[in-house]
């Protein structure tokens, strides 16, 4: 297994709509090993391809909680077939570090894709686990955390994010 480099914005791959993947072979497979060791390494509790650079519709999600029966979840060319209800969750992303935002998601969701062995699967989720599956399915979209927030919310967010690229060591 490898630790992956996680792309951070305004990284273009970020904004890239992934495409399907077209079989779960070892490539795959071993894409699926390396972006669960790096969402560990992190840490976080979910990461999508396009966040390593690569743009193909894969998600890995663990919440890492001893009270959520799922562990590792691997959703290949994941779909939301079912969503209902609302909650405003307070989300981070590891490719936007140190910034946090509340936005506003689907409580319950309904996920259909594939396993690590291309063996479909559904999910059903609620709370943290449907607000995760939704961050890593909008990822696949090239949509981020940050594009849920009002214009003024995300003005201050790209001026915060200026500042702190100016004041970065070079
Ligand atoms: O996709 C990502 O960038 C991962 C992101 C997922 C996420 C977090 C919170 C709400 C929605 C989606 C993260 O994992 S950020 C790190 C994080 O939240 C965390 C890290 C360690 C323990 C617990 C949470
Ligand atoms: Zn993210």
């Amino acid at each position: 297994m490898a630790l992956l480099n996680i792309c951070v914005y305004p990284d273009p791959v970020l904004r890239e709509k992934a495409r399907p993947i077209d079989a779960v072979d070892g490539a795959v497979r071993k894409l699926i090993d390396d972006m669960a060791e790096t969402m560990y390494n992190a840490p976080g509790i979910g990461l999508a391809a396009n966040q390593v650079g690569r743009p193909v519709r894969l998600i890995v999600v663990d919440l890492q909680r001893e009270d959520d029966p799922h562990g590792l979840i691997v959703l290949v060319n994941p779909e939301i077939v079912r969503a209902g209800g609302e909650l405003v969750w307070e989300e981070g992303c590891l490719s936007v570090p140190e910034f946090f935002a509340e936005v506003q998601r689907h409580e319950n969701v309904v996920v259909r894709g594939l396993n690590a062995d291309g063996k479909a699967v559904e999910i059903q989720a609620a709370g943290l686990l449907a607000v995760a599956l939704q961050h890593e399915i909008d990822h696949l979209n090239g949509r981020l955390f940050i594009d849920h927030l009002s214009p003024i919310k995300r003005d201050i967010f790209k001026r915060k994010w200026k500042k702190r690229l100016l004041e970065a060591p070079a």
